[in-house]
């Protein structure tokens, strides 16, 4: 397999909102990135992924951009950037920019003039339909974040498509001055010197621009139907050739809907696209299928030999043809531990561990988002008005209002998958509002913070932090855990996680318990251990030969 650096690296999100406020304001900017970077630099991360910072009203929290050259002003100034990419650069760390250019605001100025007229030089920038003959919306495709995905505009007595808000107004890809101006505006960040882009939402980019009806529930769903359009393939070669082969850049595109198929041209080997894609049918857990109508609001968990199965189809499957990135949680999931480990006392530290061993033991560039490494957990809150986000409460008010779901269901619902509980601010200390801000947080900071804060584990050998620390230091000096070939063992087991790498004459053996009990290892695993094997990493100080204590983790080095 081709060796390359963004193979060998681990990227760290940045949700910049919500890292660290330098100014009191209430809401984390650059220069709080700036002055944590050394805090980076000691976890031992290569990459920075930084949500967006661009000028934006923030409907999306920074994924509505009303213009792609300019600082947010909640976040500081171009020049605060340029001293953070220079520091950042001074201490080895790259910077991925966020790119969401399936949309815009509506208050970028390319929608301002097309929204003027049907004459207008920027008319078709984005994608405008008349209404149906019974005078309804052009087609049935719901929105992401609820409702129609067509907007009616009085102005020009037309709708206009949004895949999510209808204060993000999807671009025509189709038009090649659309194209162009997005290439442009990419190639001016790139001599800027930033270090790549991470995609938002780039496989819905190309749509079929016949806009039939979907089914209800199934491809009525616009994001479903969206996915992976006719042209896609073909803008992002475009897109390669004209600005990301000009560049050493690390690119990965956020592709909802991706099968491993659809990944391999995505993220082939060939490079002629990109280097890899966010897929998500193991964060999806199979939530986003015609048996259910109320989407992702579902608080089902996938049993553990279907989740296995799913991270190994993706492992196995792009095995040589293509590149895999790996995550678990980021700004639109829960926090990982809540969701798939244990965030009780007993376990959260352990748990978050186990978690992170079988992630950053797999094939594929790492993903940390932050507070991860500190075994952050979900927000839990108790009341609708501490929720800030747009998908999250326009949810309460359509399921609750139009599909019967009780107000109890549903702050269940938020409580398990709504995207604030990744949001709360990081928690970095046990003084007030856990050192992120001296002002007042724009999102409530979560209460558990005296015991989880970075001060405390940092220099703690034992804590979550020094773990994560000890995973990354592991793969950068271990060629197997970068290009090692994956293999599933024990596929049916219910709740053991257990695999091997192996690169040339070397194996290793990875061995996650996700249940809170006491397991057996299968004789099958216990004979690829011999009396030679070491003891690579594990979660508990002490491993007791043939059994896996509650949510132990364990890698060994078979010689
Ligand atoms: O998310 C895209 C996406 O696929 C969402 O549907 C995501 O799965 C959903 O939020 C989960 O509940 C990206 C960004 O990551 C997200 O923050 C933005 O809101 C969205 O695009 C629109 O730009
Ligand atoms: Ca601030």
């Amino acid at each position: 397999m081709k060796k390359t650096w963004w193979k060998e690296a681990v990227v760290y999100q940045i949700y910049p909102r919500s890292f660290k406020d330098s100014n009191g304001d209430g809401i984390g900017d650059l220069n709080g990135i700036t002055e944590k970077l050394e805090y980076l630099k000691e976890l031992g991360i290569d990459v920075i992924w930084l949500s967006p910072v661009y000028q934006s009203p923030n409907d999306d929290n920074g994924y509505d951009i009303s213009d792609y050259q300019a600082i947010m002003r909640d976040f500081g100034t171009m020049e605060d950037y340029d001293k953070l990419l220079a520091r950042a650069h001074e201490l080895g760390i790259k910077i991925m920019m966020d790119l969401v250019v399936n949309h815009t605001s509506d208050a970028h100025a390319w929608f301002v003039e097309s929204r003027k007229s049907v004459d207008n030089p920027y008319r078709d920038f984005y994608i405008w339909r008349p209404a149906k003959a019974d005078g309804s919306a052009p087609n049935n495709w719901g929105s992401v974040f609820s409702g129609s995905a067509w907007e009616y505009d009085a102005q020009t007595d037309m709708y206009y498509l949004h895949l999510f808000s209808k204060r993000q107004p999807d671009l025509n890809w189709d038009n090649p001055e659309v194209r162009q101006r997005v290439f442009e505006m990419m190639n001016w960040w790139c001599e800027k010197g930033i270090d790549g882009f991470r995609m938002d939402v780039i496989s819905l980019i190309s749509k079929d621009m016949e806009f039939p009806d979907g089914v209800p529930g199934e491809t009525g769903y616009a994001a479903n139907t969206a996915a992976n359009g006719p042209h896609v393939h073909e803008y992002l070669q475009e897109m390669n050739q004209k600005v990301l082969s000009h560049y050493d850049l690390i690119t990965v595109g956020e592709a909802s809907g991706v099968t491993v198929e659809e990944a391999m041209k995505y993220a082939n080997a060939d490079g002629t696209e990109l280097n890899m894609v966010f897929q998500f049918e193991h964060v999806g857990e199979g939530r986003t299928t015609a048996e259910n109508h109320y989407g992702k609001w579902d608080s089902e968990k996938m049993p553990l030999p279907e989740w296995k199965a799913c991270l190994s189809k993706w492992q196995t499957g792009l095995a040589g043809k293509a590149w895999n990135s790996l995550y678990l949680s980021n700004h639109d999931q829960p926090r990982s531990v809540s969701r798939y480990g244990n965030d009780s006392k007993a376990y959260r530290e352990i748990s978050a561990k186990m978690l992170a061993t079988c992630l950053h033991m797999m094939q594929g560039t790492p993903y940390v988002y932050q507070g991860e490494e500190l075994g952050m957990t979900n927000a839990y809150f108790d009341n609708l008005e501490d929720y800030r986000d747009i998908e999250s409460i326009n949810a309460y008010r359509e399921l609750t209002e139009n599909c019967g779901v009780s107000h109890d269901e549903m702050m269940g619902y938020l409580k398990k998958i709504g995207r604030d509980n990744a949001r709360t601010p990081m928690q970095w200390d046990d003084s007030a509002n856990a050192g992120f801000t001296t002002g007042i947080p724009w999102i409530r900071v979560n209460p558990n913070f005296q015991e989880i804060n970075a001060q405390r584990q940092v220099g703690d050998p034992e804590s979550v932090f020094s773990y994560y620390k000890e995973l990354i230091r592991l793969r950068h000096e271990n060629a197997i855990i970068v290009y090692g070939d994956y293999e599933l063992l024990e596929p049916e087991h219910k709740d053991l996680f257990i695999y091997r790498r192996s690169l040339e004459d070397a194996n290793l053996t990875v061995i996650c318990n996700f249940s809170d009990h006491e397991v057996t290892i299968p004789e099958t695993v216990q004979k690829c251990i011999s009396k030679d094997s070491t003891i690579l990493i594990g979660n508990y100080k002490q491993h007791t030969t043939g059994k896996m204590k509650p949510y132990e983790a364990i890698v060994w080095q078979n010689k």
